[in-house]
């Protein structure tokens, strides 16, 4: 090891690389500041004698370093917290008492974008603490990304797009009116829930705006399928406890389209929240993308919320063909009963699901449904 130059008692000045396009951190001015002195950056920390001019361009910069961490032993303390947000790509980490602004080591970017998103709201990692110095806030360096117990993805264009990690439910959300509820997009949430490892509860909003009466069937239909289901109001209110119930102590991704109110829901329950929700367009009842980014809000009951931005369309056609119909509960109990053992329910003769929907006990919406998941092209 080289020497290193003192430069005030117990702490010496140090030069490390950064990666070259590395992006500037976002600052803000209530980061905890807890540990400060705990950690140091693990990147490329070889000393550089040549002079490279500093501010924002520069490839290197000085760190401080408290000398009683530098030995060559020295294990490294990383904290451990939850995804909140990406922001590009920077990600902010929840360590329970205040928020870090994290960069993503690269190494880590590299092999799991291949994969998948290598970091996604709700995942929990381990980063370690880098400090610029006086007056500069200080961020970390995301090393490590637990594996997750369930994710929530869609596809985007060539891409996988994995909205939330480590949630227990999806709380998939329709309006009675304004929008109209849209059964093919409930039943493509559905799948995905199911695929990603997460239970669906299916919740229909703005009961207020219906008659009771005409509440139609949609909710009875996945009750059937033993799905949990609840009618709401943001707005009378009604449901609203029950939907609190529900999502205490346990961590749930709010997902359905524009201006069904998933941000009203998640204000209802934790009002101190106040999210932005948006009008609805007269002429199209639909939404305005209000939420634009997914983010995780703790409750005060336990447990956590993902807040979604609506998708118009979910793409599920990650899911491989021959295991649709494993996320529609109803063909499970029938499919031994098809003539064919790699059926797919479409064209085959002695179909035991087509025969369950021409006798009425399967749904035509759930199997027009699955036609379509199951014909649409897988790129
Ligand atoms: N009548 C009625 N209006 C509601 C209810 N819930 C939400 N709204 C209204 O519906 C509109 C859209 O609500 P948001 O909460 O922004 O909807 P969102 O699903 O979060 O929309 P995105 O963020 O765009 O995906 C707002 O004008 C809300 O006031 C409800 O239960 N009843
Ligand atoms: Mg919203
Ligand atoms: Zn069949």
């Amino acid at each position: 090891m080289p020497p290193r130059k003192k430069n005030r008692q117990g702490v010496r000045k140090e030069r490390v690389a950064f990666r070259g396009n590395r992006s500037a951190p976002a600052r803000q001015k209530h980061w905890t500041r807890l540990a400060r002195d705990e950690g140091i950056d693990e990147l490329d920390t070889e000393t550089s004698e040549s002079v490279v001019a500093k501010g924002a361009l520069s490839r290197r910069r000085t760190v401080i370093v408290p000398d009683d961490q530098t030995g060559d032993d020295h294990v490294r303390k990383l904290l451990e917290g939850t995804v909140v947000v990406m922001r590009g790509r920077i990600a902010e980490v929840d360590v329970g008492d205040g928020v870090w602004p994290c960069t993503i080591r690269r190494v880590l970017r590299t092999r799991q974008i291949k994969e998948r998103h290598p970091v996604v709201v709700g995942d929990r990692v381990r980063f370690s603490v880098v400090h610029h110095g006086e007056g500069i806030a200080d961020e970390g360096v995301i090393e490590s990304v637990r594996s997750r117990s369930s994710e929530l993805s869609r596809r985007s264009g060539r891409r996988v797009h994995v909205i939330a990690a480590n949630v227990d439910q999806v709380l998939i959300v329709s309006s009675a009116a304004a929008p109209e509820p849209k059964p093919h997009l409930i039943d493509r949430y559905i799948v995905a829930a199911l695929a990603g490892g997460m239970e669906p509860v299916i919740c229909l909003n703005k009961i207020d705006l219906i008659p009771t009466a005409d509440a139609g069937d949609l909710l009875p239909r996945y009750r059937t399928l033993g799905y949990l289901t609840l009618a709401t109001s943001a707005v009378t209110r009604n449901g609203i406890d029950e939907l609190g119930k529900l999502l205490a102590n346990k961590s749930t991704v709010v997902a359905g389209q524009s201006g069904v109110g998933k941000s009203s829901l998640v204000n209802a329950i934790e009002p101190g929240l106040n999210l932005r929700v948006g009008e609805i367009i007269e002429h199209t009842s639909k939404g305005r993308h209000t939420t634009s980014t997914a983010r995780l809000w703790p409750l005060r009951s336990g447990g956590y919320v993902v807040d979604t931005p609506g998708i118009k369309s979910f793409d599920v056609s990650i899911v491989p063909k021959p295991e649709l119909e494993m996320y529609f509960e109803e063909f499970v109990e029938r499919v031994a009963g098809c003539k064919f053992g790699d059926c797919t329910h479409i064209d085959e003769t002695n179909c035991a699901i087509k025969a369950a929907v021409d006798a009425g006990d399967i749904h035509p919406d759930r199997y027009a449904s699955y036609v379509r998941l199951y014909e649409e092209p897988t790129t």
